[in-house]
């Protein structure tokens, strides 16, 4: 009987460590939070665009794009890391964005090598 306690051990072993890699393959950067908010309608144009992300983010592999209706895309500064946060990148507006709706863009690489994406809207009256 004691021989079958290995086995069942190393089958115990195997299956925590699949399920820690499936965990770590859930640790992408998700984006969290954004400011402006997703589908917010700001007063005016903001500043700049701030994206925090649930892991930290590689900025020189990160790209954030912003597009009004027609698909014209804005012009921004260089994307930039928040230099205590690293889950945060700050997008700078060279110019107010006139009233209207905008699509932002992003791309992220985490510092785990995943890469993620994804979009939402916001506009400005
Ligand atoms: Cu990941």
């Amino acid at each position: 009987m004691k021989k079958c306690a290995f086995p069942r051990l190393a089958a115990i072993l195997l299956v925590a460590s699949a399920s820690l890699v499936s965990q770590a393959a859930l640790a992408h950067a998700h984006l969290e939070s954004q400011y402006p908010a997703a589908r917010a309608v700001m007063e005016s144009s903001p500043q700049a665009l701030t994206l925090t992300f649930s892991e930290d983010v590689e900025p020189a592999f990160s790209s954030v794009e912003v597009q009004n209706s027609q698909q014209q895309k804005m012009s921004t500064g260089k994307v930039q890391r928040n230099g205590r946060e690293h889950n945060q990148l700050i997008v700078p507006l060279t110019q107010p964005l006139p009233a209207g709706n905008y699509q932002v863009n992003w791309h992220v690489l985490s510092v785990d090598g995943h890469k993620t994406k994804g979009s939402y809207d916001f506009s400005v009256k």
